[in-house]
């Protein structure tokens, strides 16, 4: 995790270039009537082995749209928060049901909705709360490496997790950095190949990113600071060279693109 290579292209020619020759398929357009979609995820909502689309709008409604293997439904609200925005979400079976759940903080809290639907519906429970407090984002993973999916969060100036216990139910996990430094982007992927999760983490105030190694039993430790320049908070992993491990690309808020091998 030593060199840096700043790639010299900018994020218009990388758009293109990534555009280049692939079909389009239209989903989400204005005679579906999810207004102010933000982001998406692609998750098996209903459990049929195709993958659905799970829709945040910019406000406070979630959306599922159905894929039935040769093409979309029209989408249908599976939560409108009552006053608060939906900040973040996510979707993963938490307790080991087989039927997948669907997680979102806000600033009341963290909510799990269990998933209860049957043939080709999906349904879900009243949202739950897992954490009373406001949460701007999470991850989701298994970072215990016990099979089940836990659950790392930011708060406002520290990280922690919870530990599923396996049905579901969480409970408290230990405090794994704190920072006046508000901390906002994070990545929870297994950084060196151990498959324990690691986490990366982006600090606003002193535009510093962070490796936080995962010991496996719960407990991380602060590894590495990869960048202490990391302007603009959008930044993902991948094998971009090829080699065999991951890369981390950071995109400038200039345009350009850094990456970390
Ligand atoms: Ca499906
Ligand atoms: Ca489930
Ligand atoms: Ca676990
Ligand atoms: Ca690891």
């Amino acid at each position: 995790m030593k060199k840096i290579i700043i790639l010299a292209f900018s994020l218009a020619s990388l758009m293109g270039f990534s555009q280049t020759g692939l079909p389009q398929n239209l989903i989400i357009d204005g005679t579906f009537g999810i207004p102010d979609p933000e982001d998406m995820l692609s998750r098996d909502l209903n459990n049929d082995n195709k993958k659905d689309i799970l829709v945040k709008t910019y406000y406070r409604n979630l959306f599922w749209i159905k894929n039935k293997g040769n093409g979309f439904e029209h989408p249908e609200l599976i939560y409108e928060s009552p006053v608060e925005y939906i900040n973040d979400f996510d979707s993963a079976d938490f307790d080991g049901d087989g039927k997948a759940d669907i997680i979102f903080s806000t600033a009341k809290g963290l909510f799990l909705m269990k998933g209860t639907g049957v043939g080709a519906a999906a349904s879900f429970s009243q949202p739950v709360k897992l954490v009373d407090e406001s949460i701007s984002l999470f991850r989701v993973g298994d970072i215990d490496g016990d099979g089940d999916q836990d659950i790392y969060f930011h708060q406002p100036i520290s990280g922690t997790w919870l530990i599923n216990n396996g049905n579901g139910i969480f409970t408290q996990g230990a405090l794994i950095f704190t920072s006046l430094q508000k901390p906002d982007s994070v990545i929870l992927k297994d950084l060196d190949n151990d498959n324990k999760p690691d986490l990366l983490v982006r600090f606003n105030a002193t535009r510093i990113l962070r490796w936080y190694k995962n010991n496996g039993n719960g407990s991380f430790t602060f590894k590495q600071e990869i960048d202490d320049f990391a302007l603009g908070e959008f930044f993902d992993l991948g094998d971009v060279d090829g080699d065999g491990d991951l890369d981390i690309i950071h995109l400038f808020e200039n345009g350009n693109v850094k990456q970390f091998k």
